[in-house]
């Protein structure tokens, strides 16, 4: 068992549903019906026990909130959380899930139902291992939202990823790799432009010269025939990182 539902989870839900203010705010401002929004969610999370959702228990939360961002500014991010959303945040180059309304409502929260599913579970919440606890409410959706993210891009998409981790920058088991990736449609999606990350002064695991998992991300999109380029450390992001040292 992990931690339980993030204390005030209702309010923080709100409160950011009331403060984003509109279902896409790069669609026309629309004010969000904040408590059917909050509903809808509560109602899927609630659908069944614990470890017993199903993979489309969030559909009717998500068809509210839905994103549909603009050509070429969908971005994904895997095992770079913190340098992915600084960039979205200062270059205005793309946006992540966390950026949109769907993924920044519950982005960092915690959440699951209580024994009897009549409200949320606040002492403690199933593990996400699959193996253990296959249909986990945070779990599922993640997934799904990282499908519906992913569908929806269109033109050519950025990708940071962490060319340090010894894990690989595509791991088989993020969910870039498990569901954003395949789900990207290449009727719409014509380039993955990837960034490959890496800390100042790090030894790589991988580069785009010397690439380990990246093939398979590679062979991947070639078999989808999205074309693709790969930047170790673009410039901009060398100059985030030496705002950090100062
Ligand atoms: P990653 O390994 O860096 O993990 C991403 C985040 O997912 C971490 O913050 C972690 O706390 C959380 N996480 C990991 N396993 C989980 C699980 N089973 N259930 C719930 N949360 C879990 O990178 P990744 O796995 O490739 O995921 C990143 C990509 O997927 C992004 O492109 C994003 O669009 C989407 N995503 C975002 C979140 C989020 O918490 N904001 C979670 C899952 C997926
Ligand atoms: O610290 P974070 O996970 O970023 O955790 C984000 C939130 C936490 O508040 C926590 O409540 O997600 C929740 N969470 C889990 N429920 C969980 N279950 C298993 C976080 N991690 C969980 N794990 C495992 O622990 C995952 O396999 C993950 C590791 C912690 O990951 P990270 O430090 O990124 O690999």
């Amino acid at each position: 068992y992990e931690e339980g539902t993030t204390p005030h989870f209702e309010n923080i839900f709100l409160g950011r549903c009331f403060e984003h203010g509109c279902l896409s705010c790069t669609d026309e401002n629309k004010m969000a019906d904040c408590q059917n929004i909050y509903n809808a969610f509560l109602d899927a999370v609630l659908s069944a026990p614990n470890c017993e959702l199903d993979d489309n228990a969030y559909d009717t939360f998500i068809s509210m909130v839905a994103p549909n961002l603009p050509e070429d500014m969908t971005a994904f991010w895997s095992g770079t959380y913190d340098i992915a959303h600084e960039l979205s945040s200062i270059t205005r180059d793309f946006y992540t899930m966390e950026d949109s309304f769907m993924g920044y409502l519950v982005d960092g929260l915690n959440w699951c139902g209580n024994a009897d599913q009549t409200g949320l579970g606040f002492l403690e919440c199933p593990s996400w291992d699959y193996d253990k606890c296959y249909g986990q409410a945070t779990s599922v959706f993640w997934n799904k939202a990282s499908a519906t993210i992913a569908a929806q891009a269109r033109g050519e998409v950025s990708v940071v990823l962490n060319g340090d981790t010894t894990e690989g920058a595509f791991r088989d088991s993020s969910f870039f790799a498990r569901v954003e990736a395949p789900n990207l449609d290449p009727a719409k999606v014509t380039k993955a432009n990837i960034l490959l990350v890496h800390e100042l002064g790090s030894i790589p695991y991988e580069t785009c010269d010397e690439p380990i998992t990246l093939i398979n991300l590679w062979s991947l999109l070639e078999e989808k025939g999205i074309e693709y380029s790969c930047t170790d450390n673009p410039e901009y992001v060398f100059t985030l990182f030496t705002l950090h040292v100062r």
